[in-house]
């Protein structure tokens, strides 16, 4: 039996946490369009009859101007640290930028197996693929360069059986039947962001959180006579802003948008919860919340 730990890095929206949802089969991790969605890293156990893969999904790779990007580099770091191999997502299609090169600074001091995953095949020209492939070749020492997708699910069998061969044998880290490490709670506030950052754009996505300050189960009053009615958990959340012109954006014109993320993020956490929820999402103003420690902590705390 083989078993271990792969970080997933890379640039933010190569599509680390689309992957580890497609390998899991099932979603743990929210995913958006745009950039720095994964603000702290989760974990994604799989176990199989050949032993257990835990990947460790991370925030992007990028240059930290804030206490929260601090933090979220942090997470990165940690993770090239401890995992037993370490996977590097490029999206394939987009040119090599600064970025990239930012990225393989940050990776050219990891002794450990590396693996690098083209990902986003789908979109891309196959004459294409092969000059992506020489280049990065010759830029870091990768056990196997393998193209995927990891939202159409190619290549992703491949990618596995490379993994299992790699790691080291050992028995499983975790029970086989756990398959994260996050608290409901921080994933249903997760759940509310991504509803959020589908329908934000410009700064916004950067300037906003959530905290899910309370859920609570209530039973409504049984009329007399009838079958008692299911209970509703009650959700109150806020969403954080740095300024009032931003809370104004959030809310939207005759609290339209802040209806629309309310109701898609209802209906997903109806699904989770198996149950009738009711939500009630609040935009707070938080001025530099980004390098507040205590409100950095709070958004932390959620995880566990
Ligand atoms: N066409 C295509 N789109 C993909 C693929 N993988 C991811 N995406 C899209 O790329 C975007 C970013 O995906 P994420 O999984 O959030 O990327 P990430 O690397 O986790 O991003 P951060 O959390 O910001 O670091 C989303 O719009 C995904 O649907 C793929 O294989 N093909
Ligand atoms: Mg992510």
């Amino acid at each position: 039996m083989n078993s271990g730990t792969v970080a997933l890095v890379g640039r933010p929206n190569a599509g680390k946490s689309t992957l580890i949802n497609r390998i899991l089969g099932r979603k743990i991790a929210i995913v958006s369009d745009k950039p720095q969605t994964t603000r702290i890293s989760i974990l994604g156990i799989k176990t199989t009859d050949r032993g257990q893969i835990v990947f460790i999904d991370n925030p992007g790779i990028h240059k930290p101007l804030h206490g929260l990007n601090r933090r979220m580099m942090n997470f990165v770091f940690t993770s090239l640290e401890t995992a037993d191999l370490v996977c590097l997502l490029v999206d394939a299609p987009q040119p090599f930028g600064h970025g990239d090169a930012f990225v393989l600074e940050t990776l050219k001091n990891v002794s450990k197996p590396l693996f690098l995953l083209l990902n986003k095949v789908d979109l891309i020209r196959k004459d294409k693929l092969l000059p992506l492939i020489d280049r990065y070749k010759d830029l870091l020492a990768f056990e196997e360069i393998i193209p995927v997708s990891a939202l159409k699910g190619i290549n992703l069998d491949r990618f596995e059986d490379c993994l299992y061969r790699a790691l080291p044998e050992a028995d499983r880290l975790y029970a086989a039947d756990e398959i994260t490490d996050q608290s409901q709670r921080f994933f249903l506030a997760e759940i509310i962001r991504e509803k959020l950052l589908a329908r934000v754009e410009q700064e916004l996505p950067f300037v906003t959180a959530v905290l899910l300050e309370q859920i609570e189960e209530r039973r409504a009053e049984t009329p007399e006579g009838q079958a008692p009615r299911p209970p509703v958990i009650y959700l109150q959340a806020s969403i954080l802003v740095e300024k009032d012109s931003q809370r104004k954006i959030v809310i939207g014109r005759q609290a339209q948008l802040l209806k629309a993320i309310g109701s898609e993020a209802r209906r997903e956490i109806e699904d989770i919860l198996k149950t009738r929820i009711y939500l009630d999402l609040q935009v707070k103003v938080r001025p530099r919340w980004r390098d507040s420690a205590d409100v950095l902590d709070l958004i932390e705390g959620q995880k566990r």
